[in-house]
C-alpha cells in the first residue's frame, strides 16, 4: 500500500522523485496566430492548455503513492485542482520575466498583450502579483516541486468525508502522502542554510502564496466560464480514461463507463 510506497522514500528522494514528474516544456510552434486579438491569443492558450492537461495526468501519476490511490478520488483531485497547477506552472516559467507572463518558450504576453482578451487584465495582474512574490522569495526548483505536488494533494479537503471503509482508506492514504510531502518542503528549506526561525517563516510565506493561486484560479475559472470555455464533461471523461489504466478493475466507477 502507500505505507510502503512513501514511508520508504527520505525527503530527499521523494523530492528527486517529484521533480523527476516534472512536465516537459511545451512549444505552440506556428499554433501561435499573429496578431494577438481575442480570438488569437484564446486559440494558442486552449491549444497549450490541452497539452498540458495531457502532460498532468502522467505528472499526477509519477508523484510516489498517487496512483495508490481510489481512482475516484484521483479523478476528484485533478478535477479540483488543474487551473490552480497550470497557474503555478506558469508563475514559475515567468519567475525571471517581470512583466511579463511565458505562458510557453514561443508565447510570453505582457499586461498589455494580454488585455485584448476581454477580463484577462484582472487575472493577469493577479497572476503577475504572485510571480514577484515567488521571485521576491526567490522560489527554488525543489520548492516548486513541492508546492505543486501540494496542490494537487490538497485539492478536495472535502474528500470522501462522511463514507465508509474504502473511502476512508483512501483519505487516510492521502493525507499520508500529504505528509510526505510536507515533510520535503521542510527538507527542501532546510537546504537553503537559513536560521529555525527563517526556515518557519519562510514555510509560512510558501503556503500563504497558495491560497492565492487558489484565489486565482477560481477567479480564472469564472473567467473561462464567462466565455464558455469549461468543456467539462468531455474532459471529465478523458481524464478518467486516462486515469483508469490497469488498476481498479471493477472499482465503485461504474457510472463512468
Ligand atoms: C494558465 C497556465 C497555463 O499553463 C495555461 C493557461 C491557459 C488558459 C489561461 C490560464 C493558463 C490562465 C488564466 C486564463 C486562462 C484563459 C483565461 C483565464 C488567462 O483568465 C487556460 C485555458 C483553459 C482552456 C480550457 C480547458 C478546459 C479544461 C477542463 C478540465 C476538466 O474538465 N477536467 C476534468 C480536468 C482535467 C485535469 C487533467
Amino acid at each position: 500500500g502507500n505505507k510502503v510506497v512513501t514511508m520508504a522514500l527520505s525527503p530527499e528522494e521523494l523530492i528527486a522523485r517529484i521533480m523527476d514528474a516534472e512536465p516537459p516544456e511545451i512549444y505552440l510552434m506556428k499554433d501561435v496566430k499573429k496578431p494577438f486579438t481575442e480570438a488569437n491569443v484564446m486559440m494558442s492558450l486552449t491549444n497549450l492548455a490541452d497539452k498540458e492537461l495531457v502532460h498532468m495526468i502522467s505528472w499526477a501519476k509519477k508523484i510516489p503513492g498517487f496512483v495508490e490511490i481510489g481512482l475516484f478520488d484521483q479523478v476528484h483531485l485533478l478535477e479540483c485542482c488543474w487551473l490552480e497547477v497550470l497557474m503555478l506552472g506558469l508563475m514559475w516559467r515567468s519567475v525571471n520575466h517581470p512583466g511579463k507572463l511565458v505562458f510557453s518558450p514561443d508565447l510570453s504576453l505582457s499586461r498589455d498583450e494580454g488585455s485584448c482578451v476581454q477580463g484577462f487584465a484582472e487575472i493577469f495582474d493577479m497572476l503577475l502579483a504572485a510571480t514577484s512574490r515567488f521571485r521576491e522569495l526567490k522560489l527554488q526548483r525543489e520548492e516548486y516541486a513541492c508546492l505543486k505536488a501540494m496542490i494537487l494533494l490538497n485539492s478536495n479537503m472535502c474528500l470522501s468525508s462522511a463514507e465508509g471503509g474504502e473511502e476512508l482508506q483512501s483519505r487516510s492514504k492521502l493525507l499520508c502522502l500529504l505528509d510526505s510531502v510536507t515533510d520535503a518542503l521542510v527538507w527542501a528549506i532546510s537546504k537553503t542554510g537559513l536560521s529555525f526561525q527563517q526556515r518557519s517563516t519562510r514555510l509560512a510565506h510558501l503556503l500563504m502564496l497558495l491560497s492565492h493561486i487558489r484565489h486565482v484560479s477560481n477567479k480564472g475559472m469564472d473567467h473561462l466560464h464567462s466565455m464558455k470555455m469549461k468543456k467539462m464533461v468531455p474532459l471529465y471523461d478523458l481524464l478518467l480514461e486516462m486515469l483508469d489504466a490497469h488498476i481498479m478493475h471493477g472499482s465503485r466507477l461504474s457510472h463512468s463507463g
